[in-house]
């Protein structure tokens, strides 16, 4: 662990960045580049750590994985090549990494054994074990295959008419990446649709999925072939410098590069609905993710409700929102949002705790939080959780609050945003 103590004296923010690259589009380039036959290139790679994990899982299967920079090379003659590792798979604090792998390990040949931090020791897979299962895997784990470490044994599968109980992207991807070997065609019917990397992946990679009010067929047995994957920049990590250009005083941030797949852009939503003084020129689509160039100014903001079908679409981002409903007038409320709850710690709890430590007038509840503004923040000693989004949430808020605020990780940012401090530090006025 590495506290960090920040005095900043309330700056403005005045400057352009570009964000690394998308987490979850960089672990997915890594898996299907694994899984497809022939040679892959990534471009713009996130070298955040859970993104690592996943290349370390993956070489542990015999897969030749080169980086350079924020290019990746896969080369991999497909899943019947993988060979059997001696060791356990370990995939940090990545659950994305651990539930996705789960649904590709299920129909290798293979015996894996999976394991991640104390975080992921915590987090639920039986979600995506129970559907795993009624295709026909082998997953044994703590609690009957709740918690790591998880041990899979390869079988054949067979296909599945699956509802999904949450929306959950990594639930749908391992269904998917599982469906791609089983027999049959797979039916995954989403209620609120979550992010679709994986289904755009599938098609740059050159299988055929059908996409229909939420319903997702796709026939196993389909071939992946090689391709050029180029990863937009991560919406979540720019969402952080979004709030902090509305929150912080004369301020205006431009961030190039950033995703905006319609599944993941609700920031942007709540942005505009709030009163945000934005723009965004989307970039002419060269790749299967949209970009744009955003700029963000100094606003007057005003509260909303966040509810339904748009919290899927910017789940990750509900910790710095909270932090902008404490800028806003009146009350915020954010519902719907129970998913929080099981996500690299209790978001709800850590959020509410935490801003109230910094003088936020908030409070939790069963599915969100109930936030009313505007408040002025004061220093405070805050804590991560090892929580990166929560850590970031904590530096976005020294940044406005008056006085000191030291968050007791700073380590843990490294898991999706590594050059987090030199973005801060690069668009403070002095
Ligand atoms: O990978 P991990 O640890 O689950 O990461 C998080 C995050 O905040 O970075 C969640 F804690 O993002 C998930 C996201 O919440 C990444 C993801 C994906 O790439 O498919 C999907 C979402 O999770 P879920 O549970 O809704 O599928």
């Amino acid at each position: 662990m590495s506290a960090k103590k920040m005095n900043y004296g309330q700056p403005s923010l005045q400057g352009t960045i570009t964000v690394p690259g998308d987490k979850s589009v960089s672990h997915r380039s890594v898996m299907f580049g694994a899984i497809a036959e022939g040679k892959t290139t990534v471009e713009g790679f996130l070298l955040g750590e859970d993104c690592l994990s996943t290349i370390d899982c993956f070489r542990k299967l015999g897969v030749k994985i080169e980086v350079d920079g924020t290019n990746v090379k896969i080369e991999s003659a497909g899943i019947d090549a993988w060979e059997e590792p001696k060791e356990v798979l370990y995939t940090g604090n990545s659950g994305t990494t651990t539930r996705i792998m789960l649904g590709i390990l299920a129909g290798t040949k293979l015996h894996t054994v999976m394991t991640g931090d104390a975080s992921i020791g915590k987090r639920p897979m039986r979600r995506v074990a129970n559907p795993l299962r009624m295709m026909g895997a082998q997953i044994a784990g703590r609690e009957n295959g709740q918690y790591t470490p998880l041990a899979i044994q390869g079988s054949t599968l067979q296909a599945i008419d699956y509802t999904m109980p949450v929306a959950s992207a990594q639930v749908k991807s391992a269904i998917l990446l599982a469906a791609l070997r089983a027999e049959g065609t797979t039916i995954v019917r989403e209620s609120s649709v979550s992010r679709d990397h994986t289904e755009r992946m599938l098609r740059q990679f050159g299988a055929t999925v059908d996409v229909e009010d939420g319903v997702i067929s796709f026939a196993g047995g389909q071939k992946l072939t090689g391709t050029h994957v180029f990863v937009p920049g991560d919406i979540s990590s720019a969402a952080f410098f979004l709030v902090a250009g509305a929150i912080a005083k004369n301020s205006r941030i431009t961030m190039k590069n950033v995703g905006i797949n319609p599944t993941r852009d609700g920031i942007v939503n709540v942005l505009a609905e709030m009163g945000a003084a934005m723009e965004i020129i989307v970039d002419d689509e060269l790749a299967a993710e949209p970009t744009a160039t955003i700029t963000i100014e100094t606003s007057d903001l005003r509260a909303m409700t966040i509810e339904g079908d748009l919290i899927p679409r910017l789940i990750d981002e509900i910790p710095v929102i909270a932090l902008l409903a404490t800028q806003a007038t009146g009350t915020t409320i954010i519902k719907d949002a129970e998913e929080l709850k099981v996500k690299e710690t209790d978001r709800i709890t850590a959020v509410v705790t935490e801003l109230k430590k910094l003088g936020a007038n908030i409070e939790a509840t069963d599915d969100g939080m109930i936030i009313t503004g505007p408040t002025a923040l004061h220093g405070a000693d805050l804590q991560t959780y090892g929580d990166h989004r929560i850590g970031m949430m904590g530096a976005v808020a020294a940044l406005i609050a008056d006085g000191e605020v030291t968050i007791d990780d700073a380590a843990c940012i490294a898991v999706s945003y590594p050059i987090f401090f030199e973005h801060v530090e690069s668009l403070i006025v002095k």
